[in-house]
């Protein structure tokens, strides 16, 4: 699971990536490549943190990767390091020309680069095809032919693929293109500091299905450099109840179909990540190995349940709301989890 941010040079990718993971990358241009991991917001995780005090903090992280695309061939940097990236980060110079025509432009340049590069792989696909014996074609391949030119279509007219209401089993059918239009994407426009509802007339503007988000990445810079307690004045200072970073990242994990479910200790409190419609004994093999294959009951009581009795789990079993799950049992999102195992 990886985000890829993309975004013409100067627009504020690297500023914005060292923002949520940490890690410096507009310095350190020698490389063409830099990965970090951004921590996910959860109140829930700080809730839990706050009761057991644990000497391990491990929340949910989303792996971004940044690239330095310049010079001549910028889109090729991009192309050869973001094709295996989950979804897209999207960022969009919102503050160098106020305008949102301009910014709309901008945004469309790149998205049209997308949907170029994903009709050369169709029409490739689409020639060979015609040159092939029928009897070669492979089963997966004649699939595929059904549905090729119907993404076409939709390519010509401008779209990207996610817009093409693919079903589940038919976005999996076309996987090995590894099409880019049809990565989940997310947009964020980086506004100027005296413009910060820039993003809203962008996306009233864009008509795009897309969710769209604002950030100013230069007051989110300056945020990131205090200390916690300072980051809590500054905020309420400027009325903001959470910096947007945060709001971006949880926003970032949510478009790459993930969730968390807890396991809690006075040793750690860790929010383990797992796709949505995660069984039981897969979301235990997130933990080890071990614990899916020898997988044989899990201890579950939700966040809310737990909270509700006031953090303590021998009151939330004595409520009778400590379930014992079997393998069929699908984990929700905040679940608190024992797992019961043996190999
Ligand atoms: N005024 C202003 N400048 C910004 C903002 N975000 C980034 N910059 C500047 O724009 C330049 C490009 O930023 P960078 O993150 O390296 O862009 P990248 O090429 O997309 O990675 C840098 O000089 C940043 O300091 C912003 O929100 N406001
Ligand atoms: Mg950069």
């Amino acid at each position: 699971m990886e985000m890829g941010i993309l975004g013409l040079p100067q627009s504020g990718k690297s500023t914005l990536f060292e923002i949520m993971t940490g890690v410096k990358s507009g310095q350190s241009h020698s490389e063409t490549v830099v990965r970090g991991q951004a921590s996910v917001p959860d109140e829930r995780f700080d809730k839990l943190v706050e009761i057991y005090k644990p000497q391990k903090v491990s929340p949910a992280k989303v792996p971004f990767v940044d690239v330095h695309a310049v010079g001549e061939h910028p889109w090729e940097a991009i192309r050869q390091n973001l094709s295996g990236t989950d979804g897209i980060l999207h960022v969009v110079d919102g503050f160098s020309l106020p305008d949102v025509s301009l910014s709309l432009d901008a945004y469309r340049k790149l998205e049209d680069e997308l949907v170029l590069s994903d009709l050369l792989i169709i029409e490739k696909k689409l020639e060979r095809l015609t040159k092939m014996s029928k009897k070669a074609i492979s089963p997966q391949e004649t699939a595929q032919n059904d549905l090729l030119p119907k993404l076409q279509e939709c390519l010509e007219a401008g779209k990207p693929l996610r817009t093409a209401g693919l079903t589940t089993a038919e976005i999996l059918t076309m996987r090995s293109f590894s099409f880019w239009s049809i990565k989940p994407e997310l947009v964020v426009v980086n506004v100027a500091e005296d413009n910060l509802s820039f993003a809203n007339d962008f996306a009233k503007a864009a008509k795009i299905s897309e969710p769209v988000m604002g950030i100013c990445c230069k007051i989110e810079a300056e945020l990131s450099s205090l200390e916690a307690t300072e980051q809590k004045e500054f905020l309420s200072s400027m009325g903001i109840s959470e910096p947007a970073f945060g709001r971006i990242i949880r926003a970032a994990f949510s478009l790459l179909g993930r969730m968390s479910y807890f396991t809690v200790g006075e040793d750690e409190v860790k929010a383990w990540v797992i796709p949505l419609e995660t069984k039981a004994p897969k979301a235990a093999g997130a933990i080890h190995n071990d614990f899916e294959r020898g997988f044989i009951k899990a201890e579950v009581m939700s966040y809310n349940d737990f909270i509700a009795h006031s953090g303590v789990t021998a009151q939330v079993k004595s409520a009778g709301r400590l379930r014992l799950e079997g393998k069929e049992y699908i984990v929700q999102d905040g679940d608190i989890i024992n797992f019961r195992f043996n190999v």
